[in-house]
């Protein structure tokens, strides 16, 4: 049966796990946010398909289980699995993604490693996915798409397929002209995300920065600048704009852009959050804590995340006040979601070195300043935390969104816990009641920790108020709903079956 919303997705939305010799798939535990918010999405439309990759050592072995059948507590959906080789894979996902594009989305060119690029792999790989996708979406079907290693994936699918509805969503931030220009393949990109009938962002930033980028090369046309909507706070910071670029032309085409934040399932973390579990666990957490104040920060382990920054500053912390020795702990959950990489096995180094120099220099035999946690935490044992923490500390120096800023405030149903958060993660736009922080600056950074810490119960509770709500109302549903009428009436609203 043809499927009239067709997700394509890097990685598959399960873990497969051998249990006496037989493959079940499980919910995915790995730490990122995006793959049960798109799972969300299959419970509003008759049948979904989701197009992945899926290593294997011979691509022609005919054992190898190209499509399968899902129905779980999201609907009923396919998943076409394409195999890639390894050699496929380092050479599109970890070469030409992580190391070219993944540093000029985020500003770091000096990290750009441009040499491995291999572009016909990468062109080849996107190709088997707009096949894939071509081969699965009903007639004017939705197909989103999403996250910059399938760029490409839009203008093969257009020429598969002209009468499918196309949508692609950026997870990260995008650059504006001067950085994204760095990327040999621009105007190639460019041209093939100006097949899509929807781009979107978390952001106005995002999506005036592609418009740039945009108009730097082709002869693009703005059709639409609107006033950016009340969603997004009218407070300054260093992502903000007051005006954004919703509708371009390219060739005869309208392409409509959106800037839509991506939002965590809040009810659900609600409930996870009020569960006698995590109430047991809280109290063992407290115990354990004594009268110590908790600092806790969560991330991938990637340089991005600024995980290195943020304890150079907890150093700082601890040398400017000795008062407050013995008297917090900072928990710095950096979990790798991409192992064998070198920045990040970098990035992991240099986090144990700096870690173990703050707890040799200021730790007792009883007390250990940093906690440095490098293995997944279970979400629920996460939200424990979540709700124990005096203060989230969350310093991205780039983030497209940043989902784990949300899910504390989800978490806190108490209504108490300051949140310090980086105004250069998209989330900053949205949550105007968050301590800002900007992590190039070190006076910018101590000065907020040190504000969220001493910050009074009266200011807490206000702030968290203000941050809660934002959260509860933008949450993962706004996000969909935003999105289902950006696609039309192809994809019918309707109740969603119950994520999770
Ligand atoms: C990309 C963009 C954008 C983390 N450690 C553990 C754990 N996590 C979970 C968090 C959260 C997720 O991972 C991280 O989400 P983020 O949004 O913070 O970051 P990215 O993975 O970089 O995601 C980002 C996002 O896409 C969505 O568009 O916001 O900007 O970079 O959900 O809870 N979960 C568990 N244990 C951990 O130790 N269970």
């Amino acid at each position: 049966m043809p499927s009239n919303l067709v997700i394509v997705y890097h990685r598959q939305p399960y873990e497969e796990v051998e249990i006496d010799g037989k493959i079940e798939f499980r919910e995915n535990r790995s730490p990122n946010g995006i793959v049960p918010t798109l799972k969300s999405f299959f419970g509003r439309v008759d049948k979904g398909a989701w197009i992945a990759w899926k290593h294997a050592d011979d691509p022609s072995n005919p054992d190898f289980e190209r499509v399968v059948e899902i129905d779980d507590q999201y609907g009923h959906y396919t998943v076409s699995r394409l195999p890639l080789t390894p050699e496929q894979v380092t050479s599109f996902y970890h070469v030409s993604s992580k190391e070219a594009f993944w540093p000029i989305l985020h500003g770091f060119k000096e990290r750009y490693n441009y040499d491995p690029v291999d572009w016909p792999t990468f062109r080849e790989v996107n190709w088997a996915f707009a096949e894939a996708a071509a081969a699965e979406a009903a007639e004017g079907a939705v197909v989103w798409i999403h996250d910059y290693n399938l760029w490409l994936v839009p203008g093969y699918l257009r020429t598969l397929r002209p009468d499918v509805k196309i949508s692609f969503f950026h997870h990260t931030p995008f650059p504006n002209a001067d950085l994204f220009n760095v990327l040999p393949w621009r105007k190639e990109i460019l041209e093939s995300l100006l097949t899509c009938d929807v781009v979107g962002f978390h952001i106005p930033r995002y999506a005036n920065n592609f418009v740039s980028a945009a108009r730097s090369l082709l002869e693009v046309e703005t059709l639409k600048r609107e006033k950016v909507s009340a969603e997004f706070s009218a407070e300054t910071t260093a992502l903000s704009e007051q005006s954004v670029v919703t509708e371009i032309g390219y060739q005869g085409r309208v392409v409509r852009l959106q800037a839509s934040p991506v939002g965590v399932d809040a009810g659900y973390i609600g409930k996870v959050a009020a569960s006698d579990e995590t109430a047991e666990r809280l109290a063992r957490i407290r115990q354990q804590m004594r009268d110590r104040r908790l600092i806790l920060s969560v991330g991938r382990t990637d340089y991005t995340k600024g995980g290195i920054e943020q304890l150079q500053s907890f150093e700082r912390l601890l040398e400017a006040r000795p008062d407050l020795r013995g008297k917090v702990r900072l928990m710095h959950v950096s979990v790798a979601a991409n192992a064998n990489m070198t920045a990040y096995e970098e990035i992991q180094r240099d986090l144990e070195a700096l870690a173990g120099k703050i707890n040799g220099r200021f730790g007792s035999f009883d007390w250990q300043p940093v906690a440095l946690i490098s293995r997944p935490v279970p979400f629920t044992e996460l939200v424990a935390y979540y709700q124990a923490a005096d203060v989230a500390w969350i310093t991205p120096l780039a983030d497209g969104m940043n989902l784990v800023c949300k899910e504390f405030c989800a978490a806190r149903g108490d209504g108490d816990g300051v949140l310090v958060l980086s105004e250069f993660a998209g989330a900053a736009v949205e949550l105007a009641s968050a301590v800002h922080t900007n992590p190039f600056s070190h006076k910018s950074m101590d000065t907020a920790i040190q504000y969220a810490l001493a910050m009074p119960e009266e200011e807490r509770r206000g702030r968290m108020k203000a941050n809660r709500e934002s959260v509860r109302r933008r949450d993962v549903r706004f996000w969909a709903d935003d999105q289902m009428q950006a696609f039309g009436d192809e994809v019918q609203p309707r109740e969603p079956a119950t994520a999770k």
